[in-house]
């Protein structure tokens, strides 16, 4: 069990002017930010994030999603990291995302889901280094 995972606020809850919401109630869930930027995703890196969904029909859509705006990067950690995360961000759909989880209260629709989390520890690890160096995730 890895205490670390990797989220990123997406364009649409940036847009809205989610990030302070957001992150509240990720500090308030006992994650703590360990590394964390406001970036920009190109098409060719949004891509390659979303690689394993290359062959999917909504995978296009995905990407130009996912670069049409900035982002917050962020590496967190907690106990149980992974799975205590993906349950405060809620189902993938909105409609079926637990009360007060965060998608349930800021994401759009499918598409356009307000945040990500890591579905795995190995992909925590991947997904953080895709975004970071090691020196810029700190320990305290
Ligand atoms: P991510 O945290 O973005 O990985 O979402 P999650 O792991 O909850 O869901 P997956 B299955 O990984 O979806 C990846 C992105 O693809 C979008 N999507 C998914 C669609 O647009 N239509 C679909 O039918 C499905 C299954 C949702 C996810 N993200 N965004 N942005
Ligand atoms: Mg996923």
């Amino acid at each position: 069990m890895s205490n670390r995972t990797f989220t990123m606020i997406k364009p649409d809850a940036v847009r809205a002017g989610h990030i302070g919401n957001i992150l509240e109630k990720i500090t308030n869930a006992g994650f703590k930010i360990v590394a964390m930027k406001l970036t920009q995703l190109s098409a060719d890196k949004a891509g390659a994030f979303y690689a394993v969904h290359k062959e999917r029909p909504f995978y296009q859509e995905l990407v130009d999603f996912m670069s049409s705006g900035p982002i917050v990067a962020a590496v967190l950690e907690k106990e149980n990291a992974v799975e205590d995360f993906r349950k405060l961000i809620g189902a993938t759909n909105p409609a079926e995302a637990a009360p007060g989880t965060i998608r349930a209260l800021y994401a759009t629709n499918v598409g356009e889901n307000a945040v990500h989390g890591s579905d795995s520890d190995e992909n925590a690890t991947i997904e953080s280094n895709f975004h970071f160096a090691g020196c810029d995730m700190y320990a305290y």
